[in-house]
């Protein structure tokens, strides 16, 4: 017979109450959040395709994204089909295209790193074939050449197809007086003049863009309103923070609003424009990210929340940044990319093409288990830092996702859900982390195998009973929960 005892601690400014079951200490939360949702007024819609990736030009131009090398293939179909875009500062900066049956120059010009070739896109054809994801790929406009421009426009067209969702023209052309690509001055007449370069050599209707740095800048605004019969897509980067960024202000509410604040100009002009919005570069901190942040859980539990409350905002998709070196050290140039979701765990495996998964890829990958479907208004009351989202499934069933973003060391909370209709049972994923500051990530004790693949096995099964479900949920953890049949 079990032997139960309760009485208080404290633990990190919250109170607990901790029982203690056959002698052994369990914490029990006493903080109660109470869901309540509308499932009779179904909101916008979130599209399968609506956590994606986004890597540097130079990927390209390296060898990379080989289906036939290593685990990235795997590791993009276990995250789901989605949209993969390619650019970034080295597409300007030092990426020179050769046309089929042209050798690069010899030597290549001082400013050039990267080489990218119609074989090169061949192998991203296979990659995104295999992979069923499609793309948007960058074509050099900080670095303008007509000719070079138009044989890319049209090399990629014919070989991607229809993968290809839309070509970009530059990277964050906002930035380029201080890259030294334009003079002193430069303002958005000066870029619409070369965007229209651009979009000449495009020749269709597939370009994205204008994939400004700041969204605070109106020339996405300006180019959704000149340009939109030649757009396919709204483009614009956000960074939730810089070099500065720590856990406690990744985790803190006011990041969520500011980061909502910061796209909804934007997010408003492509809407009135009848064009689609992506943030298609994105991550927890600009110049790399920052280590101990950037590259531990908390980026997971960010992830998830960063990209269900884009969604649920009306953001089209985000495309999540990265790169495919060795895992926390420079990718190029002296250069971080520790915000990345997948990297090599040594030279060998990058060498092999063989990545492990960072927390971010785990805090993705239960972004993308939401499914397609259409967000259900919900009523939150909690005094933790919890949030909440609720979609229900072109699959017709219900799925709530709760990211509860205090330390792990916190007291847990006690989730109170009222749901209408009939469910009687819900499956429940749990997103777990040793501590926000730490790597070790895991979807019900589960990670990425080196194949690349995710099984996190049977998920807990709890009841509905008279429309209300309780869960438990860790502190600095996040569940997903998916109600059987409506
Ligand atoms: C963006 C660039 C990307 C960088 C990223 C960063 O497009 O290439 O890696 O910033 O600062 O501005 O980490």
């Amino acid at each position: 017979m079990s032997r139960i005892s309760t009485g208080w601690r404290a633990a990190v400014g919250a109170a607990v109450i901790v029982a203690s079951v056959n002698g052994v200490a369990v914490a029990a939360p006493v903080s109660t959040a109470t869901i309540t949702i509308d499932s009779a007024h179904p909101a916008g819609r979130i599209a399968s395709d609506f956590v994606g990736l986004s890597f540097e030009m130079r990927e390209l131009g390296i060898g990379n994204l080989d289906a036939a090398k290593g685990n990235t293939a795997a590791l993009f179909k276990t995250l789901g089909r989605s949209n993969v875009r390619i650019s970034g500062n080295t597409l300007d900066r030092d990426t020179l295209w050769v046309p089929e049956g042209q050798q690069p120059p010899d030597p290549l010009p001082t400013w050039v790193n990267d080489v990218v070739t119609p074989t090169d896109v061949k192998r991203l054809n296979r990659f995104l074939s295999v992979t069923g994801w499609n793309t948007m790929v960058g074509i050099n406009l900080g670095r303008w050449d007509a000719a070079l421009g138009a044989d890319q426009a049209r090399s990629m067209a014919s070989i991607l197809g229809n993968k290809l969702v839309a070509a970009e023209c530059g990277n964050e052309p906002d930035q380029w007086v201080g890259k030294a690509f334009r003079p002193a001055g430069y303002a958005y007449p000066d870029y619409k003049a070369d965007w229209e370069m651009c979009a000449a050599a495009v020749g269709s209707k597939r370009i994205a863009g204008p994939d400004t740095a700041g969204t605070s800048s109106s020339w996405a605004a300006s180019l959704a309103a000149d340009e939109k019969d030649r757009m396919s897509m709204l483009t614009v980067h956000q960074y939730s923070a810089g070099p500065d960024a720590t856990i406690a202000t990744l985790m803190a509410p006011a990041t969520v609003t500011a980061q909502l604040k910061s796209v909804s100009a934007n997010l408003a002009a492509a809407k009135a424009n009848g064009l689609p919005f992506r943030v298609d570069e994105a991550n927890s901190a600009y110049g790399g990210g920052v280590d101990g942040v950037s590259n531990k859980f908390a980026s997971a539990l960010w992830g998830l929340d960063y990209s269900l409350q884009m969604a649920q905002a009306g953001v089209d998709g985000v495309n999540v940044h990265g790169g495919l070196g060795v895992c926390n050290e420079p990718i190029w140039n002296g250069k971080f990319q520790r915000y990345t979701p997948i990297c090599a765990a040594d030279a060998a495996d990058e060498q092999a093409q063989v990545y492990k998964a960072m927390p971010i890829y785990y805090g993705l990958w239960m972004a993308r288990r939401m499914g397609a479907g259409r967000f259900l208004p919900l009523t939150l009351s909690t005094d933790r830092n919890v949030t909440a989202y609720a979609v229900k499934g072109d699959d017709g069933r219900t799925r709530i996702a709760v990211v509860q973003k205090d330390d792990t060391t916190a007291a847990p909370v006690h989730l109170d859900i009222a749901v209408d209709g009939r469910a009687r049972s819900a499956d429940v994923l749990r997103l777990t982390g040793d501590s926000l500051g730490a790597e070790p990530t895991a979807v019900q004790g589960a990670t990425v195998d080196r194949q690349g693949h995710l099984d996190p096995g049977k998920a807990e099964q709890v009841r509905v009973r008279g429309g209300s479900l309780g869960v438990d949920v860790h502190a600095g953890s996040a569940v997903l929960i998916t109600l059987d049949g409506c």
